[in-house]
């Protein structure tokens, strides 16, 4: 790589998230840092990260410091004689409290983060992910729209120019501008539901429904991979999830036999919060659409 396109892409990687550059969503050559932010919540995760890498590069800078300051100055020629003290009060005070107060300013930052993730908003859409070796199955129970989307070969994604080993057979369809709460479970080992874009990993545990959420902002492409060690495919399970708008979502799920009816967030909202055994005749459901 040219010297410059470095300099551009170590820029670009410490750049906060506000910075303008050109969207591209999915990962690309060369790319270094993460994937354009498609949600509120990976914008934050976005800002955040930039924010801890200023961090880890100002004590990275003055550790360096003191090390070149220490050899330089302290080594056998310029300091024939050392000193033989063992103890500072005030320096170790300062490497104790500083240290802290790094962690307290990091955790303000972090545990709200933490909380708006974990805590999911009242949704409008409920979607069943669910992993299987080695595909997912995708379900909007309230529509009553089930899709398998397996790995698309390699030869027809050459010729449909699309990502091999990110694109699938079947890309699912989410409105954006809209609460989507996923329930994330597994038929056989364990996978994880992760799409780097919107901010999400969840893990697919089998006999267990796991939730997140999402609201994607814009139209787009979005791709993800299932993020657990699953078995000799787990690399062959990509997700690919096209946000398009909320009419185009509507003729999607009709087109697929689905029902527009009312749903009610609230209702699986609430069963799930103690009793996950409660949502398990629900499980198998997904699996005789394969
Ligand atoms: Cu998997």
């Amino acid at each position: 790589m040219k010297r410059g396109a470095w300099i551009a892409s170590i820029a670009a990687a410490m750049s906060f998230a506000g910075a303008a550059h050109a969207v591209v969503d999915g990962p690309v050559d060369g790319g270094v840092h993460l994937q354009a932010a498609a949600t509120e919540i990976m914008r934050e995760i976005t800002a955040f990260h930039d924010f801890l890498l200023w961090i880890i590069v100002a004590i990275s800078v003055f550790v360096l410091a003191l090390l070149l300051w220490v050899i330089i100055r302290y080594n056998r020629r310029a300091n024939p004689t050392p000193k033989k003290f063992t103890h500072n009060l005030f320096v170790e005070v300062v490497w104790t409290i500083v240290p802290v107060l790094i962690l307290v300013v990091i955790a303000a930052q972090s545990f709200p983060l933490i909380f708006k993730q974990e805590r999911i908003p009242e949704a409008e859409l409920t979607l069943k992910a669910t992993g299987n070796s080695w595909f997912w199955n995708f379900e909007y129970p309230d529509q009553g729209v089930t899709i398998a989307a397996n790995l698309l070969p390699e030869e027809d994604a050459r010729a449909q120019g699309r990502p091999y080993l990110l694109a699938t057979t079947e890309p699912l369809l989410v409105p954006v501008g809209t609460t989507v709460r996923v329930l994330v479970t597994s038929n056989d080992v364990i996978h994880a539901f992760a799409v780097p874009a919107f901010g999400v990993k969840e893990d697919a545990i089998q006999g267990r429904v796991n939730e997140t959420w999402f609201n994607v902002e814009r139209e787009g492409v979005f791709y993800g991979q299932c993020s657990e060690l699953c078995g000799v495919n787990h690399a062959y399970m990509p997700i690919e999830i096209h946000a398009v708008s909320r009419a185009e979502w509507e003729q999607w799920i009709v087109s697929r036999g689905g029902a527009l009816a009312s749903n009610e967030p609230d209702a699986a909202g609430a069963a799930s919060e103690g009793e996950p055994a409660t949502e398990q005749p629900a499980a198998p459901a997904a699996t005789p659409t394969r």
